[in-house]
């Protein structure tokens, strides 16, 4: 198997996490040149965007989410990366799309530039989700449940990306949500997503020199 990923994705980072914890021996590439519009990347990937998990059989699978929930069926035997209670693997699902839906757009927004007014308007949107994750995020050292779910697979290279953004912006998005802030550090302490937001860190560092 082969994932076509950017070290600086946030989205590509959930699904090397889960790659890592399950153990799964695949092949780490970057997409072709002449991504996102190159013709035969888009026939695998109709959206042009990364990640792509390209199956032995040379099925293509996009969308972060959706690979990490076919990640789950393809190997049943490795470590499971949903909770096994019902209820709970909904809540973890539950931040899969809080991630997706309410973190995320403020945040790539926020990366090209924009007027200040809608530079406050969308760093608002972005705190009042953080604000929401607050909330929602347990209190243990995982988000959900006890262990590494897709939940953290998905918030902790949100997290990341949110405290670059703040930064960049020159203010600290994270520090007054206790539970959020506290996540923050012990999310680290999981040497799965470490790595693999050190190998984000360093991709982003690359892309603007000055992050
Ligand atoms: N919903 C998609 C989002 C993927 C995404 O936006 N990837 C970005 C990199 S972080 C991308 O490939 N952007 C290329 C582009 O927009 O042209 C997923 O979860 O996989």
């Amino acid at each position: 198997m082969q994932l076509i990923s950017l070290p600086a994705s946030p989205f590509a980072t959930r699904v090397r996490i889960a790659l890592r914890a399950k153990g799964l021996d695949v092949e780490i590439v970057p997409p072709p040149s002449g991504w996102p519009q190159d013709r035969r990347f888009r026939d695998i990937s109709p959206t042009g965007r990364v990640p792509v998990l390209i199956l032995d059989d040379g099925e293509a699978v996009w969308e972060s989410a959706v690979i990490l929930e076919l990640l789950e069926e393809l190997f049943p035997q490795a470590r499971p990366l949903l909770p096994a209670g019902v209820l709970e693997r909904a809540r973890a699902r539950q931040l899969v799309r809080v991630a997706d839906l309410y973190l995320m757009p403020p945040m790539v927004a926020l990366a090209a530039p924009q007027s200040p007014t809608e530079n406050r308007r969308l760093l608002e949107q972005l705190t009042d989700a953080l604000s929401m994750l607050d909330d929602l995020l347990e209190d243990g050292p995982y988000a959900v449940g006890g262990s590494l779910s897709h939940a953290d697979c998905a918030i902790a290279p949100v997290l990341l990306a949110a405290r670059i953004t703040g930064s960049r912006l020159g203010i600290d998005v994270i520090e007054a949500l206790p539970r959020v802030e506290a996540y923050t550090r012990a999310m680290i302490r999981d040497e799965h997503i470490l790595e693999a937001l050190l190998e984000m860190q360093e991709g982003i560092r690359r892309l603007v020199p000055s992050r």
